[in-house]
């Protein structure tokens, strides 16, 4: 890398969700980024909730990753990851808040984030509250698989910024045996993520353990 600084500076671990999810949304505006990592518990974190990513763009200090991503497609990139149409915008906006509020939370915590723990902490693995969770994991994939398969759900404005919430929460699960076993169960959503696997902001942003 050069050593002119990048135009947008992410503060979080280099293996998180939502830093990848906004150098998605950097590679889709063209946008130079660089990850600075940072714990969220750091001392140096400056996310009022203890949160990651903290993003520096425009001489701005921004949190929350869906305003943040809304703020550089808006700015940086023509719009052209939000539909105009205020129904399709909201269809946009609700499949974000589903990921954000329902199932993110219940992916990393109940699957992801045990995974996590025993694969780079040592940690044994934690049956029980994989166990616990996996119902509601099963019961949400398939809701996701009804809705794409049903009418294209969050598919049908095209590409969107869902799209890359959604998507990235999944590929968390795919990492696990599973949710892998899970999402190949469901054939929309399995097609719906290989065409995103080939997309080429996902495949310029890929973390080094999916590189195998
Ligand atoms: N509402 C925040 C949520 C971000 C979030 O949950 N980040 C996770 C990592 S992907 C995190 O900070 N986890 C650490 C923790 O909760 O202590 C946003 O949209 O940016």
């Amino acid at each position: 890398m050069s050593n002119e600084m990048a135009q947008v500076r992410i503060f979080g671990p280099i293996i998180s969700t939502y830093v990848r999810i906004l150098e998605i949304v950097c590679e889709e505006a063209d946008l130079t980024h660089e990850v600075i990592p940072t714990a969220a518990q750091a001392p140096q974190n400056r996310h009022p909730f203890g949160k990651v990513p903290v993003v520096e763009i425009d001489e701005l200090e921004l949190t929350e990753t869906a305003p943040i991503a809304r703020y550089i497609d808006t700015r940086h990139n023509g719009v052209s990851l939000q539909p105009a149409d205020p129904s399709k915008r909201y269809a946009m906006d609700r499949w974000i808040a589903t990921n954000d509020n329902y199932l993110f939370p219940l992916f990393e915590h109940g699957l992801v984030m045990p995974y996590i723990m025993h694969r780079h902490a040592g940690a044994p693995l934690d049956k029980e509250r994989i166990g616990r969770a996996l119902p509601n994991i099963a019961r949400s994939l398939e809701f996701l698989e009804l809705e794409l398969a049903k009418d294209g759900a969050w598919t049908r404005a095209g590409f969107t910024l869902a799209d890359i919430f959604l998507y990235v929460t999944l590929l968390g699960v795919r990492g696990t045996p599973e949710g892998a076993q899970g999402i190949a169960q469901c054939d929309a959503l399995s097609a719906w993520m290989a065409v995103c696997d080939a997309r080429p902001s996902i495949t310029a942003t890929r973390w080094e353990i999916e590189r195998g």
